[in-house]
């Protein structure tokens, strides 16, 4: 992991090696914690970050439905998180916020300890590799299914969740694949371990729906957008396991991954990334860089200070 100089910790910045919690905290304990992945790019104005009020708005509800409350609103986390990336003198990087129950007493119920918030930023490439960007990724169904919505919240970003996304990943890259496709408690598609899945099937795109265990992510929004702009039909509905070999193309989407073509399912080949996938991807990666008009909207330019105000800062 590539170190920066500072991190933001409970309102204040930190450097990179200062920035420590008690090991007693609750979230080590239980994964009582709900965080955030969002990327910032270089664009032609400056560091701007991809749909920053969205996933802030996402971190809130993540923690609203664990019971958490985060002691700094959006528009604070927002501030803090343009100004690390000023602090550390980045163009582009990933944004790692995370608010977790901290130190201060243990048990279930465990309302006295604080909630602790940090946001970390740092270069992040590509999630899933360069080439398998290129040229698409193996993928593995996974023997563990989806955490379902009646033991857990897949809408939130908790980390105690992501150890279902752990054992999958772990038991597909062993097996030799380079991700892996849960299924839900049904059977149906859900998504990839840190990723939404696309199908595509007689030029329609498909995607499971908010009923099958996935996590309502942003990427996918952003790509369902584009995909209708672009005139494509968008089903969402629930996804049988061999449709995803059946499938013309499949793709997945995340903020780390951003859109990565699927090549191969199961040792099924799905072929190389086609037409819609290729489309949708520099579509995707245009929108993400400033390039498409018409998603512009999308960024939170991180504003930098004016030479004249730098030099009257530093004099
Ligand atoms: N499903 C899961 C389970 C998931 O973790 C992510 C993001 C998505 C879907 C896509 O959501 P969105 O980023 O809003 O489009 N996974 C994050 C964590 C990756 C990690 O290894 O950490 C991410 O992409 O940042």
């Amino acid at each position: 992991m590539d170190r920066t100089e500072w991190i933001w910790m409970n309102g204040e910045f930190v450097p990179w090696d200062d920035a420590k919690v008690h090991v007693l905290s609750h979230g080590l304990h239980y994964g009582t914690g709900v965080f955030e992945g969002i990327r910032a790019y270089e664009t032609e104005r400056g560091p701007a970050i991809f749909r920053h009020r969205e996933h802030l708005g996402r971190l809130h509800k993540s923690a609203e439905l664990y019971y958490l409350e985060i002691p700094f609103s959006s528009d604070q986390l927002r501030a803090a998180t343009h100004e690390l990336i000023r602090r550390n003198g980045l163009r582009s990087c990933y944004i790692r916020p995370i608010a977790f129950r901290g130190y201060g007493e243990m048990g279930l119920y465990a309302k006295q300890a604080p909630i602790d918030v940090l946001i970390a930023v740092w270069p992040w490439g590509a999630y899933l590799g360069e080439e398998g960007k290129r040229n698409g990724i193996r993928a593995k169904v996974s023997s563990w299914r989806a955490i379902s919505a009646d033991s857990l919240i897949p809408h939130a970003k908790a980390a105690g969740q992501y150890l279902n996304s752990v054992l999958a990943k772990e038991e597909s890259v062993k097996a030799g694949y380079d991700e892996a496709i849960l299924l839900d408690q049904q059977g149906f598609v859900s998504e990839g371990s840190g990723e939404n899945i696309f199908v595509i099937r007689d030029g329609v795109i498909c995607t499971p729906g908010h009923t099958s265990s996935i996590l309502d992510g942003i990427s996918r929004a952003s790509v369902i957008q584009i995909a209708r702009d672009l005139g494509y039909t968008i089903e969402e509905r629930g996804i049988a396991r061999a449709e995803l070999y059946l499938a013309e193309e499949v793709f997945l989407t995340g903020t780390a991954a951003e859109l990565v073509p699927v090549r191969e399912i199961d040792d099924h080949p799905i072929g190389k990334p086609g037409e819609i996938t290729t489309q949708l991807q520099t579509r995707f990666d245009d929108a993400l860089h400033g390039r498409a008009e018409e998603y512009l909207e999308w960024l939170d330019l991180v504003e930098q200070p004016s030479v004249e105000r730098a030099s009257r800062v530093t004099s």
